[in-house]
Order: structure tokens, then C-alpha cells, then sequence
């Protein structure tokens, strides 16, 4: 059976390749640092709480990282714990500069010190091209990082690609593009966005108040995106892949495609307020995922507005839930 350290288990990501790699045969151990309340909550939207062992530590904490190597004897480990929010890393910037990227130094070190033979995968991040060089980014496109966070995630990716070019480790890096779910943190512009739809129709909110609506990103569904992640440390040799739809969408257009799937006229309840603009935005990104297609054969299956469909289903329902 083969086992998998998934640090940033309780996210996002970690919760839908938790019950990927499952569903593969594996034995998951994750990295979870201590919080005053349990943050487990998406482990159990999906199904797999129970079968996941969760290891104390924190990838800022290098002895845990170590510790729990030897604890969950890792085949792969995937290392998506991160201050992973833009807004707040110009509020917190050394925190995140130390979560996201020295903790993939962390892990790494650790790796190395404990079995250099362990496949590691890094959680880059579109991000990284910030003020696009090119209208369409893939894997040869220059970098330009626009905020905290794009920065330490750069540090990190050079980091992966430093420490297999000296120690020949199967280090890999996906630079994935936004991907959603109805389990993304509700700061995120999208879930903000669906989770504002499902309060206005259930009748608890009147307004939504967003930043700037002009922003475009290439939108997929994060289920896809894991598969991803498990391809690459499944390949012949350690890459780098971008993963995208290749499709990009403003932030207004989400919006109009969201409060129609409720009927609604988007124009009647958005508001732009200065407070959710960033200092220096990131105006647009859009992906070429030609190579992991032709090297690992992935595609996305969901499509934006399927993706929008299904999170406005699951808010609508949890809104009304809360109701009860
Ligand atoms: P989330 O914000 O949902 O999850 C982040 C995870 O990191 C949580 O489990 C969090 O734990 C954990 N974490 C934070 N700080 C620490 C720490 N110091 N030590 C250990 N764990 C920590 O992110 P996503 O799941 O959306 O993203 C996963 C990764 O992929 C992140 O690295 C993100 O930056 C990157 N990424 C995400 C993209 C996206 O569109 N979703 C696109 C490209 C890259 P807790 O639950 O305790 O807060
Ligand atoms: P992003 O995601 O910064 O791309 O990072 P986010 O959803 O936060 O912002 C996307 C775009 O929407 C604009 N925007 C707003 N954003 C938020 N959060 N709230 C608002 O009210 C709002 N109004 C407009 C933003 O300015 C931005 O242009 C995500 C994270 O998951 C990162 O960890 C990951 O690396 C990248 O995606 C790829």
C-alpha cells in the first residue's frame, strides 16, 4: 500500500486529494497544525475524516515535519499548506513569506534528511506570472509576482526546482490556475460570490460588496485539479506542468452567470467597494495546459458554469440549512 503526506490536509485541495488517493488504495497521513477549534470540517463534507490519520505539526516547525516523515513513512508527499490567501499576505507578509515559502524549504530539508527517495510535489501557483508577459502563460512564460504571497510561492517553486537539480530528488512543481469547489474559503472572490447569491435569494442579505470586478481568471473545479497533482508524482520525471481550462472569465461575468442560475439580475445587488481592492492586482491570467495534456494525458472535465451551478447548489442548501 502506498503512503502519501498531504501537509495542508484540512484545506481545500487537501480534502478533495485525500479522497482521491483513497479511492487509489492509499494510506493518508496529514500534517495538522493546532487550532483552538477543529478544522476538519471539509475532511467531512468529504466523506473521509475517518479515514485520513492526522499528524501534530505545523511546516514552519521543522522537528514536526520531520517527525511526522518518520511517523507516516511517506511514498509522496504533497505540500499544499500555505498562507494561501493574496489579500491577506499585504497584511501579513512575513507570516506568509514563512508558511508559504520557507515551510517548502522545511519540507524539503526534511525530506532530504529523512528519504531523499520520497516524490514531493510543490503547490505553485498562476500567481507566480502576476503582470502577464504573455497573453496566454505556460511553463516558459517569465514570472512577474505582484504580491507577498505570489513571491514566497516563487521562492518555493525555485526551491523545488534547486533541490532536485542538486540532489536529484523527484521534485515536482504544478502551477496550477484557480481552481474552486463548493468547499473554497468563502474569502475567495468566487465562493464570496456564490455564498452572497444563496443569502440574498434565502432572503438574509440584500447586497454583495466585491473589489475589483474587472479582474479575469481561468476558473476550474478542484476536483480536477488533484488529479493533476497525483499524475505528476506518478510520471517517468520530476516537471514542472501548468494546469488550466485555457478559458478566462471576469470577475462581473461570474457574477452575472451566478445570480442567473437564481433567476436574479447581478446589477441589483453588487456594489464595488475600495476596501476589497488590492494594492497591486494581478488584471488577468489565462493557462496553457498543453504540456500535462500531451506528457500525462490530463484535462478538465467541469466547466465554468457547471462549476458555478454546483456551488450555488451547495450554498443554497447550506443557507438554508443555517435557516432551520
Ligand atoms: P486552503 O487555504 O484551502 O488550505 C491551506 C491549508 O494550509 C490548510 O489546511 C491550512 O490549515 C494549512 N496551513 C496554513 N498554514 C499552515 C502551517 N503553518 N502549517 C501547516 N499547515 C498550514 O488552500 P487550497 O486548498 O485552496 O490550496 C492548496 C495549496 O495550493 C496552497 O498552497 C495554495 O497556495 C495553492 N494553490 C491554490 C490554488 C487554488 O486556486 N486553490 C491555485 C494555485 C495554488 P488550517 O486548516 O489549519 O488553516
Ligand atoms: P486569487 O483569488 O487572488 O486569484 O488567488 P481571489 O478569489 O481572492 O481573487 C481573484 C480576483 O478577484 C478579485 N476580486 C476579489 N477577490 C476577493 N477575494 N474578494 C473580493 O471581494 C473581490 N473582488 C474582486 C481579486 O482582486 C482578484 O483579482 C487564488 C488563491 O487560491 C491563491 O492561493 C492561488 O494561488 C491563486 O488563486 C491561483
Amino acid at each position: 500500500m502506498r503512503h502519501a503526506l498531504i501537509t495542508g490536509i484540512t484545506g481545500q485541495d487537501g480534502a478533495y486529494l485525500s479522497r482521491l488517493l483513497l479511492e487509489k488504495g492509499y494510506k493518508i497521513y496529514g500534517l495538522d497544525r493546532r487550532t483552538s477549534l477543529p478544522t476538519t470540517e471539509r475532511l467531512r463534507y468529504m466523506g473521509v475524516a475517518d479515514d485520513v490519520i492526522l499528524l501534530d505539526g505545523d511546516v514552519t516547525d521543522q522537528g514536526s515535519i520531520v517527525r511526522a516523515l518518520q511517523a507516516a513513512e511517506p511514498d509522496e508527499v504533497y505540500n499544499l499548506a500555505a498562507q494561501s490567501f493574496v489579500g491577506a499576505s499585504w497584511q501579513q507578509p512575513v507570516l506568509t513569506m514563512e508558511t508559504t515559502g520557507i515551510g517548502a524549504v522545511n519540507v524539503l530539508e526534511g525530506i532530504r534528511l529523512v528519504n531523499p527517495r520520497i516524490r514531493f510535489y510543490q503547490a505553485s501557483t498562476s500567481e507566480m506570472f502576476g503582470l502577464v508577459a504573455e497573453p496566454v502563460q505556460s511553463e516558459t512564460t517569465p514570472f512577474h509576482p505582484r504580491s507577498p504571497y505570489a513571491i514566497a510561492k516563487l521562492f518555493a517553486h525555485w526551491t523545488t526546482i534547486n533541490y532536485r537539480e542538486s540532489y536529484g530528488m523527484f521534485a515536482c512543481a504544478g502551477i496550477l490556475f484557480n481552481h474552486e469547489s463548493p468547499i473554497r474559503g468563502l474569502e475567495f472572490v468566487t465562493r464570496k460570490i456564490t455564498d452572497g447569491v444563496a443569502r440574498i435569494k434565502h432572503g438574509r442579505a440584500n447586497e454583495l460588496r466585491l473589489g475589483n470586478l474587472d479582474a479575469k481568471r481561468d476558473w476550474g473545479f478542484a476536483g480536477d485539479y488533484v488529479r493533476a497533482m497525483w499524475l505528476m508524482l506518478g510520471a517517468e520525471k520530476p516537471c514542472e506542468y501548468v494546469v488550466a481550462t485555457g478559458h478566462t472569465t471576469s470577475v462581473q461575468e461570474f457574477c452575472r452567470i451566478a445570480f442567473d442560475c437564481v433567476g436574479l439580475n447581478w446589477k441589483d445587488y453588487v456594489t464595488v467597494d475600495p476596501q476589497f481592492a488590492r494594492p497591486a492586482d494581478v488584471p488577468t491570467l489565462c493557462g496553457n495546459a498543453g504540456r500535462v495534456k500531451a506528457e500525462l494525458g490530463w484535462e478538465p472535465t467541469t466547466m465554468l458554469d457547471e462549476l458555478i451551478a454546483m456551488m450555488i447548489e451547495a450554498d443554497l442548501k447550506r443557507v438554508g440549512d443555517e435557516r432551520r
